[in-house]
């Protein structure tokens, strides 16, 4: 059974950038079905069982039936996607990264506030709902992308890359507050992304 991330801080810590509304909504009701419905797929298919979820999004291609596999795709896909976007913002964010992860970030955009360019360009020009991400692969290299729907690296790139930070932009996400203005929501993210928990995600993957 999967478990959603416990939350670091309180709904409204977040604030402004992320209105309580908005934190209790997204955290109780959309993370919370995303994670019942993936484990309540679970036993659907034998390949599933004893898997961490990386391992089930990267090798999704096992489950052959048509149905399952679209239901892990969302679900599961919605259940990690939250985990790790609810896990590096803090209200003690918005610092610029730090250490190995620093040095990565100058070498694949020149700088802090060229990541925060692109990423945000990615996030704000993904049509739909989406994410935008920033991934690394196992040699430390980062890159930015986004992805449609509850897809991301990891399901894209079958493990080869994986997300250490992502940016939601489902409307769910930021409508109440921002409205049909995802690119203010975007900017305020960096006010709360807490990258030494990013950091962390680096470590764990590129290490
Ligand atoms: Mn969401």
């Amino acid at each position: 059974m999967f478990k959603q991330v416990e939350l670091k801080y309180d709904f409204n810590a977040l604030e402004p950038a992320i209105d309580e509304l908005t934190m209790v909504t997204h955290y109780t009701k959309h993370h919370a079905t995303y994670t019942n419905n993936l484990n309540s797929t679970l036993e659907k298919d034998s390949w599933l069982a004893g898997k961490t979820i990386e391992e089930i999004l990267a090798g999704l291609d096992n489950v052959k039936d048509e149905a399952v596999h679209t239901a892990v795709r969302n679900n599961g896909g919605g259940f990690y996607n939250h985990n790790l976007y609810f896990d590096t913002l803090s209200p003690n964010g918005g610092a610029a990264p730090k250490g190995a992860l620093a040095a990565a970030v100058d070498k694949a955009f020149g700088s802090y506030d060229s990541l925060k360019e692109k990423l945000s360009a990615a996030a704000i020009g993904r049509f739909g709902s989406g994410w935008g991400w920033l991934s690394t692969n196992k040699a430390g290299e980062l890159k930015i992308s986004s992805s449609p729907n509850q897809d991301n690296p990891l399901f894209e790139s079958k493990g080869e890359w994986s997300p250490i930070f992502g940016i939601d932009v489902w409307e769910h996400a930021y409508y109440l507050k921002y409205k049909n203005v995802r690119a203010d929501y975007v900017k305020a993210i960096f006010d709360v992304a807490d990258w030494d928990r990013v950091a962390e995600y680096y470590g764990q993957f590129a290490g």
